[in-house]
């Protein structure tokens, strides 16, 4: 009987993958925990728990406590909050993930999830199709940080034979709970903004193309991955992971199609050179054959779902 803890189980990724994950393994097997309070269907349908991932002693206790043999660790700062905390960033980023290893290394847990990001990459890299394995020059705290854990990672495995598994995530897009922090965050606050009040400023360029997905998406790669035999994978750093690229311009079209009135203008802030630093495509050819990887929704199908899901959260209908 699998144990499953959630850390960050508040976040954007966290508050669906908790759903997912109690989906598969029973609702009173997925602990979910965080620092602040998760959306109510994750409140309601299963453990949640207050718990500081920083606090190395009460961590440890849960684990123990609740049989725990498999960790999702969520939790980090990201990109854009990264740059303006830097030392605190990689503190949360780097102390966190060493503590659930070393923890996994001494009491023995099945399976570690942790997430890296195409914030890895750096100005280096090649932009279009960036390969697996490639210039790794970051020059964001965020992704010196996801760099350093996905070294780390893989040492865990070779040394201690901690079963650990992660994916470079692009730009997630998700209707459920916001991101916070990030550079690729314009692309779901364009939603917000586009039914709110038909327009949107942009804090990236018109042409600041980046690889994105949407989260059923991403949720769906992260439990494949998490399943999949240990002996088909060949990476234990952390897989490319692809689904569509975009850039505002595009996206704000695709929304066009919907509120026909709708205006997207554009006030680049720091945020710009970040993302002027990252992929504008991914290859993520080894993730599809080592594991199965696909994605399924296009631009068009994501625009859709979340136009109408914004509009049913905040009752305001856009049409
Ligand atoms: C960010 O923008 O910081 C994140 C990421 C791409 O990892 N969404």
């Amino acid at each position: 009987m699998e144990k499953i803890l959630i850390i960050g189980a508040s976040g954007q990724i966290g508050s669906d993958l908790t759903i997912a994950l109690r989906n598969i393994f029973g609702n009173e097997n997925v602990f979910a925990t965080d620092i602040k309070q998760p959306p109510q269907d994750v409140l309601e349908s299963g453990p949640f728990q207050i718990l500081d991932v920083m606090n190395e002693n009460a961590l440890m206790d849960f684990v123990v406590k609740n049989k725990i043999t498999q960790i999702y660790h969520l939790a980090a700062v990201l990109s854009g909050n990264a740059e303006k905390l830097p030392l605190k960033a990689w503190e949360i980023n780097m102390k966190s993930l060493l503590s659930i290893l070393e923890l996994a290394k001494q009491i023995g847990i099945k399976k570690v999830f942790w997430p890296s990001s195409i914030a890895v990459f750096g100005n280096t890299t090649p932009k279009l199709m960036t390969p697996q394995l490639t210039y790794t020059e970051p020059n964001t705290v965020y992704g010196i940080s996801k760099l350093a854990g996905e070294r780390w990672c893989e040492y865990y495995f070779n040394k201690y034979n901690v079963d650990v598994r992660s994916l470079r995530y692009p730009g997630l897009i998700s209707y459920k709970t916001e991101a916070g922090g990030g550079t690729t965050d314009y692309a779901v606050e364009i939603f917000y903004e586009a039914i709110k009040s038909h327009k949107y400023e942009c804090f990236l360029k018109a042409d600041a193309t980046l690889p994105m997905m949407f989260m059923p998406d991403a949720i769906d790669g992260t439990i494949k991955l998490m399943e999949a035999e240990s002996e088909k994978l060949t990476i234990r750093s952390s897989y490319n992971m692809a689904a569509i690229s975009f850039s505002p311009a595009e996206i704000a079209e695709e929304i066009k199609k919907h509120i026909k009135d709708f205006t997207i203008t554009y006030n680049p802030d720091f945020r710009q050179k970040i993302a002027e630093s990252w992929p504008k495509s991914i290859d993520d050819s080894v993730a599809r054959t080592d594991w199965g990887w696909q994605h399924r929704y296009s631009l068009s199908e994501m625009t859709e779902i979340m136009l109408k899901e914004i509009s049913k959260k905040l009752g305001i209908s856009y049409n």
